[in-house]
């Protein structure tokens, strides 16, 4: 998976070269370029934002340094490109743009799992300000598959944060960049149900016991007591996952609420 992030604070993604995404980049699994927007300004004060046509509070940002900041990664996506064979079906080639919004469509584990099956070069474009002057975006649809993406209801000063995220969500999903892959199948959002909780050792801390069960080395029972925890929390945390709960989904020994 390749991913180009255009950004005025390159220095805010340095941590994705840390721990297992670090690993991933090591491996050539991934490749994490980080560009700043900046080098893409051309007058005195490499500027990358002006006030808004129209009015209003805050800044926007400038469409040209956007512009060329993007066909710099078009062009060196281009020598990038497989080798067009004559059997192949015919597909779009554009690399995917995504541009993080509060006003896009909310991003979950199922975006995350389509875009590590699908995607092999996903390019970010996180905005400060008021935003991206919207004609970018507009000639943006002529050479990339643009998607708004928002990560929830609420308001970030910039999109990097909602880059770091969306990386990390997908790059764990990608063959081999999992330390201990089995650890997908179990964990929330995937079963439908959130994650049972987790003990470790001392077996007492603090007066506190881990739950008998978990020491009986019944392995039914403890299948049984994970399940039961799931739904619990499931049912007290995000009662909508248990609305949306496929019907065939549940046992018959599940405990009733
Ligand atoms: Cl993707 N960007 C910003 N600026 N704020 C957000 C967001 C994105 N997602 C939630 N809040």
């Amino acid at each position: 998976m390749r991913y180009d992030v255009v950004t005025i604070f390159p220095e805010y993604l340095e941590p994705l070269r840390l721990s297992l995404l670090g690993k991933a980049q090591e491996s050539g699994l991934v490749q994490l370029n980080l560009h700043n927007l900046r080098d893409f300004a051309f007058d005195r004060h490499k500027t990358v934002d002006d006030t808004p046509y129209g009015g209003g509070a805050g800044m926007v940002m400038k469409a040209e340094p956007w512009g060329l900041a993007l066909d710099s990664i078009l062009n060196s996506a281009l020598s990038n490109q497989p080798a067009v064979t004559a059997d192949a079906e015919p597909h779009d080639a554009r690399p995917l743009l995504i541009v993080p919004s509060p006003a896009g469509k909310v991003f979950n584990q199922a975006k995350a799992y389509e875009l590590a099956e699908q995607e092999h070069h996903i390019v970010f474009a996180p905005a400060r300000y008021e935003g991206i002057d919207e004609r970018v975006l507009n000639w943006a649809e002529d050479h990339f598959r643009v998607m708004p993406v928002s990560l929830g209801d609420y308001v970030l000063y910039g999109g990097e944060v909602a880059v770091m995220a969306m990386i990390e969500a997908v790059t764990r999903l990608i063959p081999g960049a999992m330390g201990n892959p089995e650890s997908l199948d179990e964990e929330s959002h995937t079963g439908g149900l959130l994650e049972y909780p987790v003990y470790t050792k001392p077996s007492v801390w603090r007066e506190r016991e881990v739950p008998a069960v978990l020491l009986s080395g019944n392995h039914a029972a403890i299948a049984r007591w994970r399940r039961d925890q799931q739904i619990e929390r499931t049912f007290a945390r995000r009662f909508d996952m248990i609305e949306t709960y496929p019907e065939d989904g549940w046992d018959k020994k599940d405990r009733k609420l």
